[in-house]
């Protein structure tokens, strides 16, 4: 494949009239620079106002780090945490004893080539499982729901973690209860390291907690006593649940203080159904990053770009150098305004419709242009402006690391010349979305492939639909191509369609209403006999309502 270059994103970017003048920094965009500079002021403004301290990973508590073979007995348990200040929140976690101390979803580390070994205990009254989101494993170990834990119920765990070192996740994966019990609070991070990964750090002084810093997405509701509200109507259950406030590592306004050096984000998108535009801004401008890694890795060399979607199940490694920020004002991580595309089915979906909260009773249009929400107005539509996180800029001490300019052996995607095989996206009218037409049956596999086959897969969403971030169980693929993107995501892209994430190893891929993804997929594992995956979408309602396949690796 040709090679996704500076020069090709950059031109991209003076396509949509972005100028790059500044060296290093990426000037806001001329045009729509009015409308971009207002709302980026205005997401400045309510970031002034964060005053919760990020939670960072500690030695304990909740995300507390955990190295792996610590993690030999987790139980899966109803807790409570202070989300909202001064309020307990009623959560669901993953609790583990170790050391004479208790961790809540602990982030764990691995080193690549661990095995991991660990007996999940199941304290709860619902089925569970947890599914490793992004590891290749037997799909016993996968955890992919096809098997599940009973409440009182046991299951040990035990596999290679073979996988390139990235930051992957886990989560529960009981059909009839993802959605609820992941927004309830089970999920957490599992960090997998390899030389590649430790040489990054390394080159630039990183420590996790400090100058590497996780962040989980997630949007929340709270009733009035700080209880997390999940109670989707029909129409929610078939368009998902969109909480409407932005939490980041479970705190909500946040803030952190950084160095004036490079420092790495390691983001996770952990929302039910939200996908977000990312973008770090000051003084009326998006600040130019380094996309580092995707969900599989690093990618082989960094790029630079301005800003980026993140879709539930996927995750970005980024690194924003904080020299090239003014030095007088904070930075602020946000989400830009951008079109979610959920109506595009509106009045295609019979009785379910409308399919969002935003079509059910606000006019998500009209809120979508008003200035950035004011402090007050917490509410949060799928695709507002709105501020995640404020970055206070603290002088650092003598700091001269550059990022390097290869960060990896990642060989570049091919594809297999075979035809490609067709996954359509569509929905049935009944409440149901469907993959080739089918709904979600975990008795039968839908196809199936040979171990070791190279596939090519054409992921193709019906016009009149909504995005869909499809996830593979198994096997990391590769994105070759995209066809029919939405105006907004071909403004972003470089050749062949590819946004900036498609240059990474990934698990899932966001297919956009009318868009035509063309993915490669390698079928080589040791695992002996046949086993059986699931491919799905990873908004956990859009799952819940069909669209999952149960898939056979035969030998
Ligand atoms: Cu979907």
């Amino acid at each position: 494949m040709s090679t996704f270059t500076r020069r090709h994103f950059l031109g991209s970017m003076g396509a949509l009239g972005a100028a790059g003048s500044v060296p290093g920094v990426l000037a806001a965009t001329p045009g729509v620079s009015d409308t971009m500079a207002e709302e980026i002021t205005g997401m400045e403004t309510e970031a002034a106002g964060f005053a919760n301290p990020l939670r960072l990973p500690g030695s304990s508590g909740l995300y507390g780090v955990l190295p792996a073979s610590e993690f030999r007995e987790v139980h899966v348990v109803r807790s409570t945490i202070e989300v909202l200040p001064g309020r307990r929140t009623p959560i669901l976690a993953y609790a583990v004893e170790s050391g004479g101390k208790t961790f809540l979803n602990p982030a764990l580390l691995a080193r690549r080539g661990d095995e991991m070994r660990v007996r999940l205990i199941n304290d709860i009254d619902q089925p569970t499982v947890i599914h490793w989101h992004g590891l290749s494993v037997d799909s016993r170990n996968d955890g992919n729901g096809l098997n599940v834990v009973p409440p009182g119920g046991r299951m040990d765990y035990a596999f290679a973690l073979r996988d390139r070192a990235s930051m992957y996740w886990y989560h529960p994966h009981a059909h009839g209860y993802i959605p609820q019990q992941a927004y309830h609070g089970l999920a957490s991070l599992l960090f997998v390291e390899d030389d590649e990964e430790a040489a990054l750090r390394k080159e630039l002084d990183l420590a996790l907690g400090d100058s590497e810093i996780p962040l989980v997405l997630q949007d929340r509701e709270f009733d009035a006593q700080g209880r997390l509200r999940y109670a989707p109507t029909a129409a929610q259950s078939f368009g998902g649940w969109v909480g409407d406030r932005l939490l980041v590592n479970l705190t909500e306004r946040p803030f952190i203080q950084a160095g004036r050096r490079i420092v790495r984000f390691r983001i996770l998108n952990g929302c039910n159904a939200r996908s977000y535009r990312l973008a770090f801004v000051q003084g009326g401008r998006r600040l130019g990053f380094f996309l580092a890694g995707t969900d599989g890795g690093l990618l082989a060399q960094p790029l630079r770009i301005d800003q980026t979607f993140i879709s539930p199940g996927q995750r970005l490694d980024v690194l924003v150098d904080l020299r090239e920020a003014d030095p007088g004002r904070p930075v602020t991580l946000a989400s830009l305004a951008f079109d979610p595309m959920h109506a595009e089915g509106g009045h295609d979906m019979g009785h379910t419709s409308p399919a969002t909260p935003a079509m059910a009773g606000m006019d998500h249009s009209q809120h979508g242009t008003a200035p950035a929400a004011a402090s007050s107005a917490p509410m949060a539509m799928e695709g507002d402006a709105r501020a995640l996180m404020r970055i206070d800029v603290k002088p650092s001490a003598k700091y001269e690391r550059r990022i390097p300019t290869v960060l990896s052996s990642l060989p570049a995607a091919t594809a297999s010349q075979n035809p490609p095989r067709r996954m359509q996206l569509g929905h049935n009218g009944q409440g149901n979305w469907t993959i080739n037409g089918g709904v979600f049956d975990p008795k039968i596999a839908a196809l199936s492939v040979r171990r070791g086959a190279r596939e090519t897969w054409l992921i193709e969403n019906a016009e009149r639909s909504m995005p869909h971030p499809m996830h593979l169980h198994g096997f990391p693929f590769r994105v070759i191509e995209r066809l029919g993107s939405p105006a907004l995501v071909r403004g972003l892209a470089g050749a062949r369609g590819l946004l900036p994430q498609d240059q990474g190893v990934v698990d899932t891929v966001q297919v956009w209403p009318g868009e035509s993804v063309r993915i490669a997929v390698d079928f080589a594992h040791p695992h002996a006999g046949d086993q059986d995956y699931v491919f799905h979408c990873h908004t956990l309602e859009h799952a819940e309502a069909g669209m999952m396949l149960r898939y056979t690796v035969k030998t």
